[in-house]
């Protein structure tokens, strides 16, 4: 089932998730629901927040290629345990900030350690444009969004222009 992004400014978009537990059919559930919402948008990465459940679980698929087989990952407790002193500078976008984009610089290299669907852990170093995915994604576990690595001007002008954007979509 698709469910509803949030749209920045949003008070669970800026929470602290809670590790999972006890990985429940529930839990697969959501995260099959999440792969759908994602891939519909579409986008390339989701994380619980945006769909409002605080729980640590995020999922993406940076293939982009047409024709190339789609590599869907669901990651519960995600975390970078090693990251590249090299960085990579990508115009990020976010599902909860759309039609944003701007310049992050982040490690272009990081190893990430998780817990996939079946509750077998698992380990992968990720490159490129999964490496700044993955990263996007586990800041959103932590309450944190893309625009906080802007300058405040810039990251004011975003703020107000989604919040025009959520009047608007309330309106109609
Ligand atoms: O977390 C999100 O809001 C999803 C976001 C992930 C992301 C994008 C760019 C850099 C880092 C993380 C998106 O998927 S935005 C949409 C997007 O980038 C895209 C959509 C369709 C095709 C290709 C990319
Ligand atoms: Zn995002």
């Amino acid at each position: 089932m698709k469910r509803n992004i949030l749209i920045h400014p949003d008070p669970r978009l800026k929470k602290i998730c809670s590790p999972v537990v006890d990985l429940t059919d529930e839990l697969r559930q959501l995260a099959d629901d999440m792969l759908e919402t994602m891939y519909d948008a579409p986008g390339i990465g989701l994380a619980a927040p945006q769909i409002g459940m605080l729980d640590r679980l995020i999922v993406m698929d940076c293939v982009k290629e047409e024709g190339e087989a789609p590599r869907p990952l669901i990651m519960f407790n995600p975390e970078v345990v090693a990251s590249s002193d090299e960085t990579n500078v990508y115009e990020e976008g976010c599902l909860s900030i759309p039609e944003q984009f701007a310049e992050v610089t982040r490690p272009k290299v990081v190893d990430v350690a998780w817990i996939d669907r079946d509750g077998n852990a698992q380990r992968e170093t990720f490159d490129g444009l999964w490496a700044t995915c993955v990263q996007h994604e586990i800041d959103h576990l932590n309450g944190k969004l893309f625009i906080d690595y802007l300058k405040p001007m810039k990251r004011q002008m975003i703020t107000r222009k989604m919040q025009k954007l959520k009047r608007e979509q309330a309106r109609e």
